[in-house]
């Protein structure tokens, strides 16, 4: 072999250079008409020519699927009872929320599989998709085919979402650029804020979640680490409990200067909604004169709607959104349900679920020793936030970002 090598394409007896000084023609050609026709170029571009789901970052195209008969069966308006949509076992009155964006689908196909494998495949659960546009029906299609129960998909209604006109813009926009300016996460965002203010007060008012009582919350691209045996749904019923947690944090306080003394307000004039029974020695280490930031990270939420619905929670939603503060601030639903589930029920309303493996980025709870191993965990025990939980030292300083023992030893 040496320079003088030439290979043959099959069936033909033309040399390669050939082929080669043809192709390099159409090449030439081709870009010489998409330098002098602009229609020729953008016709022929990259993005024009590669496959929608390729630029939206999913790793399937639509027609992988399309041939799967699941997906398809007896599509009904917006839902999308399929055969391999099994009826429901679990006992509770309960279903999975999950807020997205069409974009996260990939996140959300790997996090619903987990969920199936460690619990719902036993228990089928429906699922409710929110969005504050609609879904595309790529998304409903591999979300509908990952699951093993009934799913709905609905889209919020406006006011829902979206900023109330009785905010003074101009003062909500000076606020989000000083929060920018002080490197405030998210500060300078108004979909965050109306994503918290939605999920704060909104979310439980839903068409779709009328009909049901219990929920657990999931967020694309979280990680559950173990098997969940006992039902959580039938848990929390049979116990009478309102809301479950798995990870607690302190919040940054830029974001809610004046939560707590509006929270404070609302209770002066409504103090008959604040159960005797209730958890503020989590949320305030001087008998309420001050917050020390502490609260459920509600990206994991177990709970019961009823309790966001009851006359105590609703009147105290209100008096929040009357005071604007989603937006001129930055509130956070997770502050806002963890003062109104520590004011308003009891504090052994409130159940840790040490049990159930979980990770939102960058924090996660891994259970340990036994439990670890019956629930054939994947996470390393060492790295969970809830063991050093709570820590203040000597000085006062904090030594973990978690506030899971201070609630522990509330409630032991
Ligand atoms: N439909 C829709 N969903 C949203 C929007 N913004 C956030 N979400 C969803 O709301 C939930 C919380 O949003 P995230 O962006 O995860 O907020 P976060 O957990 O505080 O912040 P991260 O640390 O970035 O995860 C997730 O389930 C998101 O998919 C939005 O504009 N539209
Ligand atoms: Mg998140």
């Amino acid at each position: 072999m040496g320079f003088g090598f030439k290979y043959h394409v099959p069936g033909t007896h033309l040399p390669a250079r050939y082929y080669l000084l043809v192709i390099a023609l159409l090449v030439a050609f081709h870009v010489l008409l998409s330098a002098t026709h602009e229609a020729y170029g953008r016709a022929t571009s990259i993005s024009q020519i590669t496959p929608a789901w390729v630029t939206r970052n999913t790793p399937w195209s639509v027609s992988e699927l399309s041939s799967n008969p699941f997906a398809w069966k007896n599509l009904i308006g917006d839902d999308y009872p399929s055969e391999g949509h099994l009826p429901q076992v679990g006992d509770a009155n309960a279903t999975f929320v999950i807020l997205a964006r069409n974009y996260e689908l990939k996140d959300l196909i790997k996090t619903l599989k987990q969920m199936e494998d460690r619990f719902n495949h036993k228990y089928h659960y429906p699922y409710v998709f929110l969005n504050d546009v609609p879904f595309t029906r790529e998304f409903k299609e591999w979300t509908s085919n990952i699951v093993s129960s009934k799913v709905h998909y609905g889209v919020i209604p406006h006011d829902h979402w979206h900023q109330p006109p009785d905010i003074d813009e101009a003062k909500a926009t000076a606020n989000r650029n000083k929060m920018v300016k002080d490197n405030v996460i998210y500060g300078g965002s108004v979909s965050y804020r109306n994503m918290c203010r939605f999920n704060s007060g909104f979310f439980y008012r839903h068409e779709i979640l009328q009909q049901y009582r219990y929920y657990w919350r999931i967020e694309p691209g979280v990680d559950f680490f173990c098997d969940v045996d006992e039902d959580p749904f039938v848990y929390l019923r049979d116990n009478n409990k309102v809301y479950g947690f798995t990870i607690s944090l302190y919040e940054f306080e830029q974001t809610v200067p004046t939560l707590w003394k509006t929270t404070k307000e609302f209770i002066k004039e409504h103090p008959q909604y604040v159960s005797e029974e209730n958890a503020m020695g989590f949320l305030s280490d001087d008998g309420g004169d001050s917050y020390n930031m502490c609260h459920f990270w509600s990206n994991f939420e177990i709970a019961d709607m009823d309790f966001w619905r009851s006359e105590a929670y609703m009147k105290y939603f209100e008096y929040l959104e009357s005071k604007g503060g989603f937006y001129y601030e930055r509130w956070g639903d997770a502050p806002v349900h963890s003062l109104g589930v520590s004011l308003f029920a009891r504090k052994d309303q409130i159940h840790f679920f040490h049990d159930i493996g979980y990770r939102h980025n960058p924090f996660q709870h891994c259970p340990q020793g036994d439990v670890h191993r019956k629930g054939k965990c994947w996470c390393s025990p060492a790295d969970t936030i809830n063991a050093a939980a709570g820590r203040i030292n000597a000085n006062g300083q904090l030594t973990s970002y978690s506030c899971t023992e201070r609630f522990t030893k509330l409630v032991h």
